[in-house]
């Protein structure tokens, strides 16, 4: 693999959940993998596991890191080509990513959206321009519009809890009092059209996500029809993609609640973190047995060692 931007350049879905398993099992398999290689963690925004767990990975395969906060302590990147830098932007993309791959073998990035211009941030100008300049692999570790790493994590998490062949798998839209981007349920939803689950997405009206993104997913506005006999609850929020970047609801009857999780087949509660409680969801869901979002936050590890383990041995499959 020569890099990994979005899932679909994960060569095989179903066989990586799998290897991501057996590595789980047994971490240290491939401790020398890595050896003198160094991968560089580059962060525009905060983060508690993708941090983490991105680093765990790649020591589990021997590799080094080093992790650099870019909002704060680099410099602040140009990306438009030919533009007269006279503004606040101290360095171009060109030099910064040229300069970044002589001392790293990977780059991993995030880069959240800016939630103003639709049109910019599924261009996926950050990403992009990183993946353009750089001569080295580049991993997205959230990026304007997707969370691969994320829905890779969430895949493997279904496939280890899963109790039948095609579980029903409902993401459904929360309340949260800030503006949120649209990467998680993307990535989400793109992965669970292609395993083999019953997906349906939940959200109130004008909450639609990108077409190209739907596809053929079952939407429902109604919640509580959604999450009859579901076997897996995918919560988030997300902030309205047609009004781009606007918060149009906060409204709490869509707080996934004893009472909501009562509709389903004893389903999953699940959600990428961090989460609001008592916003998103009712401290008594999310201190049930019921919640797996401890879990899928540990899966964050396995999803990204069988990706850098891919990249590492840069085969085809
Ligand atoms: C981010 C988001 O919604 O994309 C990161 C989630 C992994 N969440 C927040 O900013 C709260
Ligand atoms: N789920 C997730 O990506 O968490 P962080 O934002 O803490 O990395």
């Amino acid at each position: 693999m020569k890099q990994f931007l979005d899932i679909e350049d994960l060569p095989d879905i179903g066989k990586t959940i799998q290897e991501a398993i057996a590595l789980k099992k047994d971490p240290f398999a491939y401790e020398t993998l890595g050896k003198h290689k160094t991968i560089g963690l580059l962060f525009f925004n905060s983060s508690l596991r993708t941090r983490l767990s991105t680093q765990k990975a790649a020591q589990n395969l021997g590799m080094q890191t080093m992790v650099m906060n870019f909002s704060n302590e680099g410099w602040t990147l140009e990306f438009e080509d030919g533009s007269v830098m006279d503004g606040g932007s101290a360095e171009h993309i060109k030099e910064a990513a040229a300069v970044l791959s002589q001392y790293v073998d990977i780059i991993a990035l995030r880069a959240f959206p800016t939630l103003q211009d639709r049109e910019k941030d599924y261009q996926e100008t950050v990403l992009k321009s990183f993946q353009k300049y750089a001569s080295v692999p580049v991993v997205n570790m959230e990026s304007a519009t997707a969370h691969p790493l994320q829905a890779l994590a969430d895949a493997i998490t279904i496939a280890e809890l899963q109790t039948k062949e095609k579980p029903k798998v409902v993401l459904s839209w929360a309340p949260h009092p800030k503006a949120l981007p649209h990467s998680v349920p993307n990535s989400f939803a793109k992965m669970m059209q292609k395993i083999d689950v019953d997906f349906i997405i939940t959200h109130p009206e004008g909450y639609e996500l990108a077409p190209e993104i739907v596809g053929n997913a079952k939407i429902m506005h109604d919640q509580d029809e959604a999450l009859k006999d579901a076997d897996f609850v995918y919560v988030k929020n997300w902030s309205s993609y047609n009004d781009y970047g606007k918060i149009l609801s906060t409204d709490k009857s869509w707080t996934i609640t004893n009472e909501k999780m009562a509709l389903t087949n004893q389903g999953k509660f699940m959600h990428c973190l961090p989460v609001r409680r008592n916003m998103i969801v009712a401290d008594e869901v999310l201190d049930s047995e019921q919640s797996v979002v401890i879990a899928q936050a540990n899966n964050r590890t396995y999803a990204a060692q069988i990706v850098l383990k891919k990249i590492l041995e840069n085969k085809e499959s």
